[in-house]
């Protein structure tokens, strides 16, 4: 999974596109979310299922983001909302900046967050992720925005903790915390239908544009020492991952749509 690129220098996001074409390609992701051109909508319930109970989970440096995955015979997945069928739990992730005013990849009237999970899910109808991402509408993200704070958040403790033991690029832990899907893949249930969703891509190479984005539009906190936890691991040339976030590409004719429950 792990390509040949960075998020700097000769191999960083504007290099993207010479050797992964698709990252030129007119429905790329992340993009700037503007409160005022959206299109308002009514989608049916986002459900949310199998995120209760505990789960076994992993916990990995790929050398560009600290990654969560689970081999639970219980995981976790959505329907509704703007997906007509059932999508179930792949991986989560987190993409962060070198400072506070930035790292979230899609931003809201141009507003940088400091954080934010994708929690990566693959259409259930196609059999397995390995099929799913090659059909255009065979992923969903959910996205979830960190702003930084003074205030830890209790959601984040059991990985901070943990950070330390994957400094270097393909180290993998177990998660002690039984519960931190439970924490991660689902936000409450009063900010579940408040979101922007959109047609995009991956936001890393090779870009394919096969992601039903959903972005809840409430942002939660995150303090800054657990932030900085992320920027201690290393990235595959050794020195630390201190950022690795894209930068927004052109919405070029999309509609981005909020429902409105
Ligand atoms: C991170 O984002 C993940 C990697 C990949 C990538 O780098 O570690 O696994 O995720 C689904 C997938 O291939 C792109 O995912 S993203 O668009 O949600 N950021
Ligand atoms: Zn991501």
């Amino acid at each position: 999974v792990a390509g040949n690129f960075s998020y700097d220098g000769t191999n960083g996001p504007s290099h993207w596109g010479k050797e992964y074409k698709t990252c030129l390609g007119k429905y790329q992701s992340p993009i700037d979310i503007e409160e005022k051109d959206v299109t308002t909508m009514t989608f049916p319930e986002l459900q949310f299922s199998g995120v209760e109970g505990s789960h076994k989970a992993y916990m990995t440096n790929n050398g560009h983001t600290v990654m969560i995955q689970s081999f639970d015979s219980n995981v976790p997945s959505i329907s509704g909302g703007p997906i007509n069928s059932t999508y179930v739990f792949q991986q989560l992730h987190f993409h962060w900046g070198q400072n506070d005013n930035q790292g979230s990849e899609d931003l809201i009237n141009n507003h940088s967050f400091s954080m934010e999970l994708h929690v990566v899910f693959w259409k259930k109808e196609y059999g397995s992720y390995d099929e799913a991402v090659k059909r255009d509408d065979g992923l969903t993200v959910l996205g979830y925005l960190y702003q930084a704070t003074d205030e830890p958040n209790p959601m984040f403790e059991s990985i901070v903790q943990q950070i330390s033991d994957i400094i270097g690029v393909g180290s993998n832990i177990t998660i002690s915390d039984n519960n931190v899907l439970k924490k991660l893949v689902a936000p409450d249930i009063a900010s579940a239908q408040n979101y922007f969703t959109y047609r995009g891509s991956l936001t890393t190479p090779p870009c394919l544009e096969i992601v039903q984005w959903i972005d809840f539009v409430k942002p939660q906190h995150i303090s800054h020492e657990q932030l900085a936890a992320f920027r201690s691991i290393q990235s595959a040339d050794g020195t630390n991952l201190t950022h690795n976030f894209r930068p927004v590409q052109p919405l070029d004719g999309r509609t981005v749509y909020r429902n409105i429950a």
